[in-house]
């Protein structure tokens, strides 16, 4: 018999392929998904009859116990989240709800219903958020956490919640605190997304320019393929242990859009214009991981670098843009 697994968040980036995983590993994949008036499957469209679907939402107990007890899982992937930093001071209650108290409703259901299920929470880099003392950075497993936005503040209750039902009841529970991972799957808000997809619309005669925020912030971006692997090595160790993900290479919002741009001959010069709106009211300007536990302990190691996603992410835009395409996302 395979393993069962739950996830929720099935319909997001990181959902997705670590659905896509999960069945080439031969698990029973359980999804979690918001009921809406329409669906939004794109990126599932794969895979949607291998999977079995609960309707349920982080913002209700009773949805997630009754999910558990169907699901009776083996590992539970907790990745639901309100994931985008902007909302998060637009709706920071709704938030605080989802991102933070969700993770506590989650754990609820499985101390209860499963708990022998192991668990993993999609922590975050936000957490980490501000940095000034040299000997933060590179960030690792010890580095303090000082978020800056509502959603990183839901983050570090998530992780700490984590963190004690681990040591309150014992459950296999494990935080991976995953830096920026992109894809052509990520959604369009997104700075990498929002880039790649922009360039593509100029080079297609689609659009003439760029509108965007601030260009000096640095992130650490690997693929989202790469780091739903390392979700799933987390819960196969013998012990608990949390975990930053990233490649420790570290570029800035400028490279990228230099990058994107310059792979379809433009120059980003002459279309990227900087707009106040996109600009946060605190940023998060500095970012880059330490992934040394990670790589030995997990043997984890990213496969796809800066150029290799960027380039990935590019021409999937272009090969969407350019058929007309309405269909699933591809990649
Ligand atoms: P995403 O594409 O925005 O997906 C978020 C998922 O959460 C969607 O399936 C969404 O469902 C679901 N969701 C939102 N609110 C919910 C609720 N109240 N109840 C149930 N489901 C809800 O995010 P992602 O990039 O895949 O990220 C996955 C997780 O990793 C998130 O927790 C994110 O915060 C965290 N994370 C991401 C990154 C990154 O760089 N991608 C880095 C660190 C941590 P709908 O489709 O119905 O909206
Ligand atoms: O792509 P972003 O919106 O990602 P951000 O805020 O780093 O958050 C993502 O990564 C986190 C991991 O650290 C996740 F936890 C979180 O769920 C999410 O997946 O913005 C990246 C950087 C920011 O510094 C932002 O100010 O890009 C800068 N940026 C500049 N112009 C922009 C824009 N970001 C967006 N979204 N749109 C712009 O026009």
């Amino acid at each position: 018999m395979g393993k069962r697994a739950l996830v929720t968040g099935i319909t997001g980036q990181d959902g997705s392929y670590l659905a896509d995983f999960l069945l080439e590993k031969g698990y029973e994949v359980f999804g979690l998904y918001r009921r809406s008036s329409t669906l939004n499957f794109e990126r599932i469209s794969h895979i949607q009859d291998r999977i079995t679907f609960l309707s349920g939402d982080l913002l209700d107990q009773n949805s997630l116990l009754s999910a558990v007890a169907e699901a009776e899982p083996d590992e539970v992937y907790n990745l639901a989240a309100q994931s985008f930093v902007p909302t998060s001071w637009e709706q920071p209650v709704l938030t605080g709800e989802a991102t933070a108290l969700g993770v506590m409703r989650m754990l609820e259901a499985v101390h209860r219903v499963r708990p022998e299920a192991r668990f993993y929470q999609a922590s975050s880099s936000e957490m980490f958020g501000l940095i000034t003392r040299p000997e933060d950075k590179p960030q690792n497993e010890a580095t303090p956490f000082h978020p800056r936005s509502p959603y990183g503040v839901a983050k570090v209750y998530g992780h700490w919640i984590t963190v004690n039902y681990r040591e309150s009841y014992g459950l296999f529970a494990v935080s991976g605190i995953l830096f920026n991972h992109e894809s052509p799957r990520r959604g369009l808000e997104f700075v990498t997304r929002k880039v790649t997809h922009g360039a593509a619309q100029i080079k297609l005669g689609q659009a003439r320019e760029l509108r965007m925020g601030n260009l000096e912030a640095r992130r650490d971006w690997g693929f989202a393929g790469d780091y739903v692997r390392a979700m799933w090595q987390m819960l196969q160790q013998d012990e608990p242990r949390d975990y930053v993900i990233g490649t420790g290479v570290q570029h800035s919002v400028r490279d990228l859009v230099e990058r994107a741009f310059g792979q379809l001959d433009l120059d980003w010069r002459e279309h990227v214009v900087q707009d106040e709106r996109f600009m946060r009211p605190a940023e998060v300007e500095d970012l880059i991981a330490d992934p040394g536990r990670a790589r030995r302990e997990l043997g984890w190691e990213a496969e796809v670098d800066f150029d290799g996603l960027v380039k990935l992410m590019v021409t999937a835009d272009l090969e969407r843009l350019g058929s007309g395409s309405t269909g699933p996302v591809k990649g």
